[in-house]
């Protein structure tokens, strides 16, 4: 008999950084993660994760406002449906609300986490099938500081945890960034590859000076250098370099995705479940970027265990991805609220194993850093 979707609770969780984690658009030392728990009427409860960066600095969508729309307009929606129809419940949901993207990924994160554990199935199989159980991460220097991100990059490197480096760059002006970029690449140099991530920080001139300096210094991959909308000045930058483009916040979903690939972009796309409304959007748009000759990157929202390990589940299911990932929100916490967190080794991390996610909560840390 099929099991109907009784309740939706949701919870503000604040977890503090490691360090201060500085972006283009705010400096982070908390993250919230909106924690979804979805009770059926068999007993078993899916869990989700909602996660944004900087608060309403990135996007849209606020942890708050992400609590307070799935409470009052997407939770009430959902509730009588039948469980272990994902296809309809999002259909539901997307019929009922435009956007709220994230929002809509922690839910459909939560029903397929009950469904894998309804099915005694791993979130993976449930999207087809795991290729892959380990995949490859990068850490991001963020702390702002040139000498104690090297320290940072060297460290990870001795560790065997991350040989990738990202730097958040585009806060400050730009020949300080290009130095600030160039030292770290330099301290580091054939043992890492070392990207930037300026997050829409410049216009198409600057990014045009910048990027012939940072290709010079040896950068591997620029993301989103210019604003989001603006497509076409991604395109030209990505036939004008060598160096790859990523496009991140310049796609969002398959409309962005389509019209960058017609407007002759060439390059990688981040891969986001928080932008593609959950696992299975964030994998349609893998598939049209392979119809289009674009390479691929796991991206992340910063998001904790919950958050990263429904993204591992769904970049399990691909071929190799051209660029890795970056899932390695929960290691820049302090602490987690899952009993078993994730493991991260050589240089990646282990999909985790079990029925849906693969993941319990622990209610103790959970009533510990939980807003009231
Ligand atoms: C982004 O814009 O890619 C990923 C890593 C990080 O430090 O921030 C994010 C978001
Ligand atoms: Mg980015």
């Amino acid at each position: 008999m099929t099991a109907l979707i009784e309740s939706v609770e949701t919870l503000l969780v604040d977890l503090p950084t490691i360090r201060p984690h500085k972006l283009s658009m705010a400096t982070m030392a908390t993250q919230t993660l909106v924690i979804v728990r979805l009770k059926c009427a068999d007993g078993i409860e899916g869990i989700g994760e909602a996660t944004t960066i900087g608060g309403l600095a990135y996007g849209p969508e606020s942890p708050e406002s992400m609590k307070v729309n799935i409470d009052t307009y997407l939770a009430p929606a959902l509730v009588g449906l039948a469980a272990d129809n994902v296809n309809l419940a999002m259909a539901r949901l997307d019929k009922l609300a435009k956007g709220n993207v994230i929002a809509k990924s922690a839910l459909e994160t939560a029903l397929l986490d009950a469904q894998g554990k309804r099915l005694g199935v791993p979130l993976a199989t449930l999207l087809g099938g795991a290729r892959h159980d380990h995949l490859p991460v990068l850490w991001t220097l963020a702390s702002g500081d040139t000498d104690k991100d090297i320290e940072e990059a060297r460290k990870r490197l001795e560790q065997r945890r991350h040989r990738d480096f990202k730097l958040k760059i585009g806060a400050n002006e730009v020949d300080h960034d290009v130095r600030h970029v160039a030292a770290i690449k330099a301290a580091l140099g054939d043992r890492a590859s070392v990207r930037v991530d300026v997050n829409q920080a410049w216009d198409e001139a600057t990014a045009v000076r910048a990027i012939a300096a940072l290709e010079e210094a040896g950068v591997d991959l620029i993301e989103q250098p210019i604003p989001a909308h603006e497509r076409a000045g991604l395109a030209r930058l990505a036939n004008r370099f060598e160096v790859t483009m990523l496009a991140d916040e310049g796609v969002q979903d398959l409309r962005c995705g389509l019209a960058l690939i017609e407007s002759g972009f060439s390059g990688a796309f981040a891969l986001k479940i928080a932008k593609s409304a959950g696992p299975r959007g964030a994998l349609r748009l893998a598939h049209l970027a392979d119809a289009g000759g674009i390479g691929l990157y796991g991206g992340t929202m910063l998001e904790g265990s919950i958050g990263t390990a429904a993204s591992l589940h769904a970049w399990a299911t691909l071929p190799e991805m051209a660029w890795g990932t970056e899932m390695f929100g929960p290691l820049l916490l302090t602490d987690d609220i899952v009993t078993t967190p994730l493991r991260y080794d050589d240089f990646g991390v282990a999909l985790p194993q079990g029925p849906g996610l693969g993941l319990e909560l622990d209610h103790d840390k959970l009533r510990e850093y939980a807003r009231s």
